[in-house]
């Protein structure tokens, strides 16, 4: 049985947690077309009959410009050690940057297989470019393979796991075959509804919106779940709730079709809106927010 751990790496917004989702066949982790959705390590467990792979989706790395995204990037950083491959992964329909040379500096002399991913070739027009691209990035880095793919449409995937399991050893499973994630079933949901502000507000609102599971109870037939959405602004508070409540309710009807399809349940839901000025730079946030390392 082919077994171990797999980091995915790159700048905000290229895909990762995309191609979590899609190569778990589940939507574990939320996706935005805004830079920085992911926050926190989520790791996903693929089966299949002769292996297991742990898959670790990271925050986005850039340079950064608080002390939140600071630790983000050190949250990520610290995933490319004791892995068994790293999936270095690019825009390439953007094409290939600062930004992602800034990342590749600092894996590139680790001593673990590095796989550059190019993602979103199905946007790519111009495939004799994408050849090119290919040929140039290849004297960057001793990558162990060069994979172009769509983390969204799921093409090449198969190439994809196939590579990863020939850099992994013969072993016994690591976690049981029903084991799917690290993070609770509570910061799932409360993803959801931060997905959904992320979407429903575009550009309007900064990442500065938490979101938190207050109250999860789960019966027979149903649960019924609280969520407390956290701003650091009245004036973001009135735009997370809209005219009479209509932006709320739409950020409500659609994160609970998300958690109803992940728990197989009907659910209720409660969202309300709560603002804390400054709570990015408080201690208790970041500890809450799980950014923190737990030394
Ligand atoms: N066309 C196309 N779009 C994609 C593909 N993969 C991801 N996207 C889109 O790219 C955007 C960013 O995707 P995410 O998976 O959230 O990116 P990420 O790298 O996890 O971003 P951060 O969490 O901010 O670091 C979303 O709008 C996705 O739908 C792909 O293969 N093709
Ligand atoms: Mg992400």
């Amino acid at each position: 049985m082919k077994c171990g751990f797999v980091s995915i790496v790159g700048r905000p917004n290229v895909g990762k947690s995309t191609l979590l989702n899609s190569l778990l066949e589940t939507k574990l982790a939320i996706t935005s077309n805004v830079s920085g959705t992911t926050r926190n390590i989520i790791q996903g467990i693929y089966n299949d009959k002769d292996s297991q792979i742990i898959f670790l989706d990271t925050p986005g790395i850039h340079k950064p410009i608080h002390k939140l995204e600071n630790l983000l990037n050190k949250k990520a950083y610290d995933k490319t050690d004791g892995v068994d491959v790293i999936l270095f992964m690019v825009d390439i329909a953007k094409g290939f940057g600062k930004g992602d040379k800034f990342i590749l500096d600092k894996i590139k002399d680790k001593d673990i297989p590095i796989f550059l991913l190019l993602n979103k070739v199905d946007i790519v027009k111009d495939k004799e470019k994408l050849l090119k691209d290919i040929d140039n990035l290849k004297d960057l880095a001793p990558f162990k393979e060069i994979i172009p793919l769509s983390a969204s449409k799921k093409n090449n995937l198969d190439v994809l796991l196939t590579c990863i399991k020939e850099n992994l050893d013969d072993t016994e499973r690591i976690y049981d075959e029903d084991e799917l994630t690290n993070v609770s079933t509570r910061f799932i949901m409360a993803e959801f509804v931060r997905e959904k502000i992320l979407e429903l507000t575009k550009d309007e609102i900064p990442h500065t919106v938490s979101c938190y599971v207050e109250n999860f109870k789960e019966d027979k037939e149903c649960v019924h779940i609280q969520v407390l959405i956290v701003v650091e602004r009245d004036n973001i508070k009135k735009i997370i709730i809209g005219k009479n409540g209509s932006l709320l309710k739409e950020i409500g009807t659609k994160a609970r079709l998300d958690m109803e399809k992940f728990l197989g349940k009907k659910v209720y839901l409660e969202t309300y809106v709560k603002t804390l000025k400054n709570w990015r730079d408080e201690e208790k946030y970041f500890l809450e927010l799980g950014l923190k390392d737990d030394e």
